[in-house]
C-alpha cells in the first residue's frame, strides 16, 4: 500500500485552489467577457501567447497572506490543499529556474507565494500538493494544447517534457518539502511506458507523495471522479469527488454562484458516506484574496463540522 494513502484515507476535506494570471484577468479579455472556466479564458480568446505573457507586468497579489489562507483553511476543517503551480496558460507560479516566464521573474512581486504557502500549510497540519499541468501549456510552442499560435502537426511534445514538465515537477518536489500529493491534468503526447518512466523517476524524489490519476494510463495512486461527480454508491479504495465553490476554477469577477454551508456540507456528507475526499475549489483574485463568500461560507461549514463532524 502507498504511505500517502493513510493520511488521505481519513482527510474527507481537500481544498483546492486555481490561481494564475487568469485571475487578474478575472472572466474579462479586451472588451470580451466569459462566464466558467476562467482558466481557460487564454484559449477560449484565442490571445496570442506573447500578449497573454504581459498580463504578468502588471500581476502583483500583494494580498496574499499564506497565513491568512492556511488559518482560513484550518477553521474551515481542510485537512490538504493543493493549488496550481501552472494551469495550461503555462505561467509558473513559483519560482523555476526552467523558465523566466515565473512569478519571480516576470511579475512585479517577485517573490515565491507557494514557498510561503506549502510552509504555513505544513506548520497548522494540512497536508500540503500542487496542481500541475504536465501537457498542456499555452504558452510553450512544443506544449499541448495552442494551435492558434503553434501548428499542432510541428510539435515535439516530448521536447516539452523533457525540457519544461519533467525539470518543472522536479523542482516542485524537490524544494518545497514533503508533499502530500501531485494532482495531475489531461495527460498527452506520451506513451504509457513513458508516463512510467516519468513517474518512476518522481518517485525517487518523494516515495510519500501520492500522484493523481489524471497523470494518465492508470497510473495514479487514487481515483479521481470526473468533475462535479459523486458515485452513486460506495466505491472501495482512494478516491476524490472535485467541485468549485461557484461555477468556476479560476476567478471570475461576475460569478456570485457560491454554493451555501448547507450546500457544501450536504456534498460532503454524500462524498464522505461513499467513502471519498471532497476537494472544494475556491479561485483567489489576482491581488491574492479569496472571494469573500468563500471565506465566510467555508468558515461556517468548519463551525460546522466542529460541532457535529466526528474529527
Ligand atoms: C481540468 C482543467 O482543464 C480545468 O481547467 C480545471 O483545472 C479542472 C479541475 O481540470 O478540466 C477537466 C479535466 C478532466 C475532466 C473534466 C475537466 N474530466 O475527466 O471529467
Amino acid at each position: 500500500l502507498h504511505p500517502g494513502l493513510k493520511w488521505f484515507g481519513e482527510a474527507k476535506f481537500g481544498l483546492f485552489i486555481h490561481w494564475g494570471l487568469y485571475s487578474k484577468l478575472g472572466g474579462r479579455w479586451k472588451d470580451s467577457s466569459y462566464y466558467g472556466s476562467g482558466e481557460w479564458i487564454m484559449n477560449r480568446a484565442k490571445a496570442p501567447a506573447a500578449e497573454y505573457a504581459k498580463v504578468a507586468q502588471s500581476f502583483n497579489p500583494t494580498g496574499f497572506n499564506a497565513e491568512e489562507w492556511a488559518e482560513t483553511a484550518r477553521q474551515s476543517g481542510i485537512k490538504y490543499m493543493v493549488i496550481t503551480a501552472k494551469h495550461h496558460e503555462g505561467f509558473s507560479m513559483y519560482d523555476s529556474k526552467v523558465t523566466d516566464f515565473d512569478i519571480v521573474d516576470a511579475s512585479p512581486y517577485k517573490k515565491d507565494p507557494m514557498k510561503a504557502l506549502s510552509d504555513a500549510c505544513r506548520a497548522k497540519g494540512i497536508q500540503f500538493g500542487f496542481y500541475y499541468s504536465q501537457f498542456l501549456d499555452w504558452h510553450e510552442p512544443d506544449g499541448g494544447g495552442n494551435n492558434w499560435d503553434f501548428k499542432n502537426k510541428e510539435k515535439d511534445y516530448q521536447q516539452y517534457y523533457r525540457t519544461k514538465s519533467i525539470p518543472q515537477l522536479k523542482e516542485l518536489l524537490t524544494n518545497y518539502g514533503p508533499l502530500g500529493l501531485v494532482w495531475f491534468d489531461m495527460p498527452g503526447g506520451l506513451t504509457a511506458a513513458q508516463t512510467k518512466q516519468m513517474i518512476d523517476s518522481l518517485r525517487l524524489l518523494q516515495p510519500g507523495c501520492l500522484f493523481s490519476s489524471r497523470v494518465g494510463h492508470d497510473l495514479g495512486d487514487y481515483r479521481d471522479f470526473g468533475d462535479s461527480e459523486v458515485p452513486p454508491v460506495p466505491i472501495p479504495g482512494a478516491w476524490e469527488s472535485i467541485y468549485t465553490h461557484n461555477d468556476s476554477w479560476g476567478y471570475i469577477r461576475h460569478d456570485l454562484n457560491f454554493k451555501s454551508p448547507e450546500q457544501i456540507i450536504r456534498l460532503l456528507g454524500n462524498v464522505a458516506s461513499k467513502g471519498g475526499n471532497l476537494m472544494l475549489n475556491v479561485g483567489p483574485d489576482g491581488n491574492g484574496q479569496w472571494p469573500a463568500y468563500s471565506i465566510a461560507y467555508l468558515k461556517a461549514t468548519g463551525k460546522w463540522l466542529q460541532t457535529y463532524g466526528e474529527s
